[in-house]
């Protein structure tokens, strides 16, 4: 640290500087978070001091964090429910792991080796969360179509199962489980549904109120016992904003750990101090949004996947599975050179490599028909560069 601070000023223009050489949201296509509604940013800024570590001094903060979990609970099917707020889906994942593990332990249920199916492409934050929760992972090859299979699922619960994991928007693919047939083939074996809807959970209610063929995912599937719903994804909430949301009025309250404060509430979530700025702004952008607003961003989302997959298919180019969100992977050779090519001509898009070699490009509210119609050109300007550095080798 300095010895002597330096004038506000200078503070200014060095951070300036670094933030002024992130990318700018009109070249990013890898990213299921985007550019937070500015109402949702003015009023994280305005509580930019507040902590919800600490409920007697947040009451307001506090009451605005449970609306938050009220008006989530609701669009998810669920008003009797209960739930928290976290920072992101990997806090979520990890709290709905361990309520499973130990209903299962109240349930007399516990073995020494407790299980988790879970699909091949389940999302890696639960590689962390199995490592540290002790819990040993049976993965179930996806089909053909990427999804978890609904018949193999009840085939591999045994004595060890305590929980199964499907998934309502994968990050990688887009892809949504059959979550309404999973539910119903788990109905009689004693484990708890997870639905991982981290991405999806923004998507898909409004997707379907425009008539878009997608499962249900929610609560108002038999055998759902909690989801992951993350605000600061398609909900346009600044980061840090998580939910973790559960079927039974009493379910949020088993992950519940005592401080020695008199006088203090148990924290239900991993983290102690926490902001309540995220918890401000997705209340803000919820309430101005509505399920209007919701449903306009997410029509709009979808002409622009359309057209985004239009020009990729008239450029010749496969898709590695029909885009059921708004999440397009493409075949592509070379992919991860062409991937760094164009990062370094400005462009930020993923590569994975786990299905064959594939470009993937995440569609969200930044991304319009006018940015996809100037990245195309740049993209196959890299493939051919990158073609002919082949060549040459
Ligand atoms: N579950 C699913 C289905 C997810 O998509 C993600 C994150 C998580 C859990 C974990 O959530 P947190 O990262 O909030 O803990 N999905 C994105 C991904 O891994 C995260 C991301 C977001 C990556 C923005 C890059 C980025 O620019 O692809």
């Amino acid at each position: 640290m300095r010895n002597a601070g330096l004038p506000a000023s200078d503070v200014r223009a060095g951070i300036a500087t670094e933030l002024a050489d992130d990318v700018p949201w009109n070249r990013v296509l890898n990213s299921i978070c985007t550019q937070p509604h500015p109402l949702g940013v003015e009023m994280a800024s305005a509580a930019a001091h507040t902590n919800l570590g600490d409920v007697r001094i947040f009451r307001g903060t506090k009451r605005i964090e449970r609306k938050v979990v009220r008006l989530l609970l609701d669009l998810l099917g669920n008003p009797g429910g209960s739930g928290n707020l976290v920072s992101g889906g990997t806090e979520a994942n990890l709290i709905a792991m361990l309520v499973a593990r130990e209903s299962a332990r109240a349930r007399g249920r516990l073995t020494d080796r407790p299980e988790v199916v879970v699909s091949s492409t389940v999302h890696f934050s639960f590689t962390k969360i199995f490592g540290l929760l002790g819990l040993t992972p049976v993965v179930v090859p996806v089909d053909d179509a990427l999804r978890l299979p609904a018949a193999e699922v009840a085939r591999r619960i045994g004595e060890h199962t305590v929980a199964v994991v499907a998934t309502a928007g994968s990050s990688e693919f887009g892809v949504v489980d059959a979550v309404d047939e999973i539910g119903p083939a788990l109905v009689g074996h004693d484990v708890h549904l997870h639905v991982d809807a981290a991405t999806g959970g923004f998507i898909i209610p409004f997707a379907r109120e425009l008539g878009r063929d997608l499962p249900q995912f929610d609560f108002t599937v038999d055998g759902v016992a909690s989801i992951t719903i993350d605000p600061h994804k398609y909900g346009l909430a600044n980061v840090p904003a998580g939910a973790i949301l559960f079927k039974g009025a009493q379910d949020a309250g088993r992950f519940a750990f005592d401080s020695f404060f008199v006088d203090t509430p148990v924290h239900n979530t991993l983290l102690g101090t926490r902001p309540g700025s995220a918890a401000i702004s997705t209340y803000a952008v919820l309430e101005h949004l509505g399920r209007e607003g919701f449903t306009a961003i997410t029509r709009t989302n979808f002409e622009v996947t359309e057209h985004l997959v239009a020009q990729l298919r008239a450029a010749g180019h496969e898709l590695a599975t029909e885009p059921q969100l708004n999440i397009v992977v493409v075949k592509m050779e070379h992919a991860t050179r062409i991937s760094q090519l164009l990062e370094s001509w400005g462009w930020i898009v993923s590569t994975s490599k786990r299905f064959g070699e594939t470009l993937r490009l995440v569609v969200t509210r930044h991304v319009t028909t006018q940015m996809i119609d100037e990245f195309l050109p740049v993209l196959e300007r890299a493939r051919a560069h990158v073609a002919s550095e082949v060549a040459l080798r």
